[in-house]
């Protein structure tokens, strides 16, 4: 955990159960391997307790939960109108929170009836939990989707220990100015009791918006009180099942590639989003194309990259962008044997992925902004350690905090980036196998099981709301 606030070692108190909140919950009795809902799931099954999700949007919304499945641990939903999931999810969330917190201002749709609907599915959250949380639970909330449930939580009157982690970067204090709700941002950070999020660069921002905010005030051990409330705001870099990724990649069966004898292969796996930088990489790759010494091996760069939030306008216009890029590039460079790019838009099985990743000489990771990026610890924990290959890695991941031995590139300087390529491909075994070695040890240890013990130990140290309350009277 990265400082911002205090860590001295005091005992747990005593913990209830865990409330975990998060827009996606799995409706089915299976859980997905891997990733964020699997860890979920995980913490749920050692502390007990009850999950938290969005429902199949409906006509009408009810104020109750629904039970949905069997199992260790409770799982419901609650209710959402078609309505609702345009404004308060395709709207405010992914139109407005989403493009301003990965810097692109220019991206926002501002539609004051788009976070009249966040503040009511927010406060729908809110109530819910308020009805069911006993003293002891811990309430764990996830990501931008609910910025304002512990705020509302609190004009409930829930004392409980409320925390919530931040998947995404956060906006610099000139940033934020573009959010017409600029001035009640320190308010909803200040009502949890640990605000986490996922880098050092990402505490250094909230601490600049929350400076602008005079009831905001800095303690020397670096926790925060705003209206005699004390809390927190700390880094927490999530990490990966880093074992169950090994296995399967070791494991996996591959498709049939066809590729040119042992050609080189870059691979790149994405959510089709303009935050992951895929038209810099398309282009920096068409560089590199350009200027390759024509007698080395002909490398195939496969990106893979689904479709997601196709119903918002800056994600078609992505998606039209990236294919025209594809088309060119392919266009100047094809040979009646040999395909330069292949850009697969659709979603992969993650076992197959695994196979792809210990299969590819170079993994190229370069959003222009991004929360960690998993898919840079999933390459790592998939490669063979005695022929490991290169991960070629962008500034603006927070997973460049904890790998620095990765090649580095700005994914804006087409012409670097090119040489990065042309670097890895070449990379001498040593070289690769030093660089991946301080990779790995980072991805073993700072796993998704580690990130969800730090998070709920940190949580379960903070004081009561109840005693900050009585404390400020
Ligand atoms: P995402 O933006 O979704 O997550 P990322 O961290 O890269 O981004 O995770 C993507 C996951 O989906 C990975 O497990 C990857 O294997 C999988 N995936 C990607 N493309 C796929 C494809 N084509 N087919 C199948 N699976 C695919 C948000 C933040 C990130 C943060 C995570 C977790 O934006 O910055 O790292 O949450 O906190």
């Amino acid at each position: 955990m990265a400082d911002g606030g205090s860590s001295e070692r005091e005992e747990d108190s005593p913990r209830g159960r865990l409330i975990v909140v998060s827009n996606r919950i799995p409706k089915g009795n299976d859980v997905p391997a891997g990733g964020l809902v699997h860890a979920i799931d995980d913490a749920l099954r050692r502390t007990g307790g009850l999950w938290i999700g969005a429902g199949e949007p409906t006509d009408e919304a009810g104020s109750e939960l629904t039970k949905i499945g069997d199992g260790a641990y409770e799982r419901h939903t609650f209710a959402i109108t078609h309505e609702e999931h345009d404004r308060y999810y395709l709207g405010y969330s992914n139109a407005v929170l989403w493009p301003l917190f990965h810097h692109r201002s220019d991206l926002l749709r501002i539609y004051e009836r788009d976070f009249e609907a966040y503040v009511q599915v927010n406060r729908r959250v809110a109530r819910a939990i308020a009805r069911i949380a006993e003293p002891d639970d811990l309430i764990w909330i996830q990501d931008y989707h609910f910025l304002m449930v512990a705020h509302e939580l609190r004009a409930l009157g829930v004392a409980n220990r409320v925390g919530l982690f931040l998947h995404i970067p956060f906006p610099t204090a000139s940033e934020v100015m573009a959010l017409p709700q600029v001035a009640m941002l320190p308010a909803w950070v200040a009502a949890h009791d640990v605000f986490g999020v996922q880098t050092r660069r990402d505490v250094g921002s909230v601490r600049e918006v929350l400076r602008e905010d005079p009831k905001c005030q800095i303690l020397n051990d670096g926790t925060w009180v705003r209206e005699g409330r004390v809390f927190s705001v700390l880094a927490f870099p999530i990490g990966i099942d880093a074992e169950s990724f090994a296995r399967d990649a070791q494991n996996a069966s591959l498709p049939r590639l066809t590729l040119q004898g042992n050609a080189p292969l870059l691979l790149g796996v994405d959510r089709l989003d303009y935050s992951k930088g895929l038209v810099d990489r398309f282009e920096a790759f068409g560089q590199y194309l350009e200027h390759r010494d024509p007698d080395s091996p002909k490398p195939t760069f496969l990106q893979i990259a689904p479709t997601s939030r196709g119903d918002v306008d800056a994600y078609r216009d992505i998606r039209e962008k990236l294919d025209q890029t594809a088309g060119a590039i392919n266009g100047r460079h094809s040979e009646l044997d040999w395909t330069p790019l292949r850009y697969v838009n659709r979603h992969v099985d993650r076992t197959v992925i695994a196979g792809l990743y210990r299969r590819a000489d170079v993994c190229l990771v370069t959003p222009l902004a991004d929360g960690m990026n998993l898919v840079a610890k999933e390459f790592v924990a998939a490669q063979d350690h005695e022929d490991p290959g290169v991960l070629v890695l962008s500034h603006f991941a927070g997973a460049a905090e904890q790998f620095q031995q990765a090649l580095m590139v700005n994914p804006f300087d087409h012409h670097a980036f090119a040489l990065a390529i042309d670097r890895a491909l070449r990379m001498p075994l040593e070289e690769r196998r030093e660089r991946h070695a301080a990779l790995r040890e980072n991805v073993f240890t700072e796993t998704i099981g580690w990130w969800t013990d730090a998070f709920l130990a940190r949580l379960a140290r903070a004081p009561r709301a109840l005693d900050q309350i009585m404390r400020s009277i």
